[in-house]
């Protein structure tokens, strides 16, 4: 094989029984079973638990964004009135009987969807799955440094979940997923729902940060032998990055939130004006955190980016390093630059400064997308579902970053503040560069993680029709933006009336793409074909262990002997991944100079 260099690895010390086997065996009973996963210290199971939650919470809060475009659909909603709007209704508060009371559901429902995706989906999504189950084994070690540390970090996600449900339960919360002060300190006082809203965010965050600190240190002290820092994935670099933010600005939303919940059940004035507090105080504390946090949400997405652009093309990433720095650049830069989400709240001078040094996220950015597309550029491409999401994303995502530069220049985002246009940005970069990376790793790894291939056709099909579905839905809201269609409202001018509706269509066409998506994965686990170790032809190390790998990941502790895109000189030119695996490096190595 290519990538173990088995004549100088020595069997793991404890190689007996059931070690060899796929970490998905049956451990007997369905009760055993159950027990094994609740209590597994296994970065892989902790993974596909993740996945699965996450996956279920995008359910969810999919639903909900449903709901918050059927309520878009007509400009105004008269209660029990037109059909589109009484269904909102009928779904949401069957009970309400005013305007003001159904406008009320309204602000519910996108809070909802706001604050699961965010704080539920996008920042768990990738990292706490596809990471947990593949940093370890791409590094070619046997676990994450603090397994069991691994375990309660995916505890806590649970309990804090199920704070967040709780108070969605009880009736739901309004203040929208930023919790803005003074509103989030006043409103819903006597009930607790926001308190527990804001409890339940307070957790997910320590989940957040155990989960990041188990990766900063697994990747600074479990490499397999051989793997330098320039060795590693770029998945890795990404997730690593991650890592570091998630470590370094969670804290700060803790103590924030910690503060708004001192503050609303001991008014001690912290953040409300009456009791001498500051509410922009609280917009500060916020973005410090939720700005680089935008980039914890991006940076796992481009960490997948390079790896299905690099497989899937079969070529080295174009300038590794460059790539590699990017990530922690992006890290760097997005500590400094939170003032840009409160330009029309700041002195002249904070804005200006803020301004300009927004502008510095966009370099180390486009040095990832040019690197990218120099990638692909005569690369042997191949055309299925992975592929077809990394272009997607790099689509979506040049999209979302260059409208990030309109709200960054002062003049524009004093118009653009506030409008659907930010909405349109903020979906472009998180939807259409997260999600569609996340969407396209899980195609990638599936069969893995699984061992079951899924079917391509039918999932290239979902692709495009995500794809269509994604654009119909948000470039109407840029237009409307631009034009002056403010965010957060439950009804509007007639102007607007036609972009809206061609949002909602478009969110229908995204749900029914999203459903054929997920029936073809399930489809898979029934009934897949039986997945090869490398079906792609990758060099990394998960594929060159089992599909699915074993309880220890590697056969034999790998020694690192070749870079993770080193195509051109260890895969045969017009090589198949079916043909794997790949001749020896030597016999390569000639026909690469003969070549
Ligand atoms: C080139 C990169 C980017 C630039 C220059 C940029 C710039 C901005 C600016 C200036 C705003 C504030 C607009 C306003 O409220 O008036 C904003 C909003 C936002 N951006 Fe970006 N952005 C970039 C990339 C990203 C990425 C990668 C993400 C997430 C993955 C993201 C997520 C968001 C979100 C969530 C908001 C809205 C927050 C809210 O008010 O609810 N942005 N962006
Ligand atoms: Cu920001």
């Amino acid at each position: 094989m290519s990538t173990i260099d088995t004549s100088r690895a020595k069997p793991h010390a404890a190689s007996h029984g059931h070690h060899d086997e796929s970490y998905l065996a049956s451990r007997g009973s369905l009760f055993s079973n159950i027990w094994d996963w609740c209590t597994t210290v296994d970065h892989k199971k902790i993974g596909v638990m993740y996945l699965f939650a996450v996956l279920i919470l995008f359910f969810i809060g999919g639903l909900a964004a449903i709901l918050v475009r059927l309520e878009l659909f007509e400009p105004t909603r008269v209660v029990g009135g037109k059909v589109v709007g009484s269904l909102f209704q009928s779904l949401t508060a069957p009970e309400a009987t005013s305007t003001a009371a159904g406008n009320n559901w309204y602000n519910r429902t996108f809070t909802l969807h706001g604050a699961i995706m965010v704080f539920m989906v996008i920042v768990p999504s990738v990292p706490a799955s596809l990471g947990n189950f593949f940093l370890p084994i791409q590094i070619g070690a046997k676990d994450v440094a603090f397994p069991r540390l691994n375990l309660l970090s995916w505890y806590i996600y649970v309990i804090g979940s199920i704070f967040a449900v709780l108070s969605i339960i009880l009736g739901g919360v309004d203040t929208g997923w930023t919790f803005y002060t003074p509103y989030s300190t006043l409103t819903d006082l006597g009930f607790s729902r926001v308190a527990i809203m804001v409890f339940a965010v307070f957790v997910l965050g320590f989940s957040s940060i155990l989960t990041g600190l188990n990766f900063v240190v697994t990747v600074h002290k479990l490499r397999a032998p051989g793997m330098g820092w320039f060795d590693m994935p770029l998945f890795i670099w990404g997730v690593y990055s991650t890592a570091i933010i998630q470590v370094l600005a969670t804290p700060v939303i803790g103590i924030t939130l910690l503060l708004l919940c001192m503050e609303r059940l001991f008014r001690i004035g912290i953040f409300d004006p009456s009791l001498g507090g500051d509410p922009v105080l609280y917009q500060h504390f916020f973005w410090f955190y939720s700005h680089p946090v935008v980039y914890v949400m991006i940076l796992p997405g481009m960490a997948i980016i390079s790896e299905l652009i690099a497989v899937h093309a079969r070529k080295r990433i174009f300038g590794y390093r460059a790539v590699a720095f990017a990530s922690l650049g992006i890290a760097a830069v997005s500590f400094l630059v939170w003032g840009h989400h409160m330009f029309t709240g700041m002195g002249e001078m904070a804005s200006f400064i803020f301004s300009g040094l927004t502008f510095l996220v966009a370099i180390p950015t486009a040095v990832k997308v040019f690197n990218w597309i120099a990638t692909l550029y005569k690369g042997s491409i191949a055309i299925n579902t992975p592929m077809l999401y990394a272009l997607i994303f790099l689509f979506l995502f040049t999209i979302g970053g260059l409208t990030g530069l309109p709200l960054a220049t002062l003049a524009t985002d004093v118009h653009l503040h506030d409008s659907y246009f930010v909405v349109a940005h903020f979906h472009y970069v998180m939807m259409g560069g997260t999600i569609m990376a996340f969407v396209g790793g899980i195609h990638h790894w599936w069969p893995k993680m699984f061992g079951k291939m899924y079917a391509e056709k039918p999932a290239m099909v979902a692709a495009i029709l995500v794809f269509i579905g994604f654009n119909l839905t948000f470039i109407p809201q840029f237009l409307m933006g631009a034009q002056g269609m403010p965010r957060r409202y439950a009804s509007y001018v007639d102007d607007f009336h036609i972009y809206h509706q061609l949002s909602t269509y478009g969110s229908f066409l995204l749900l029914v793409g999203f459903l054929l998506h997920a029936f073809v994965l399930v489809h898979s686990l029934v009934a897949g074909k039986k997945a090869p170790a490398n079906p792609w032809g990758g060099l990394t190390l998960e594929w060159a262990t089992d599909s699915p790998p074993i309880a220890h990941n590697f056969h034999h502790e790998p020694i690192v002997t070749h870079g993770p895109y080193d195509y051109d000189s260890v895969v045969p030119p017009h090589w198949d991944p079916k043909d794997y695996p790949l001749p020896d490096q030597k016999q390569v190595a000639q026909i690469h100079a003969g070549h």
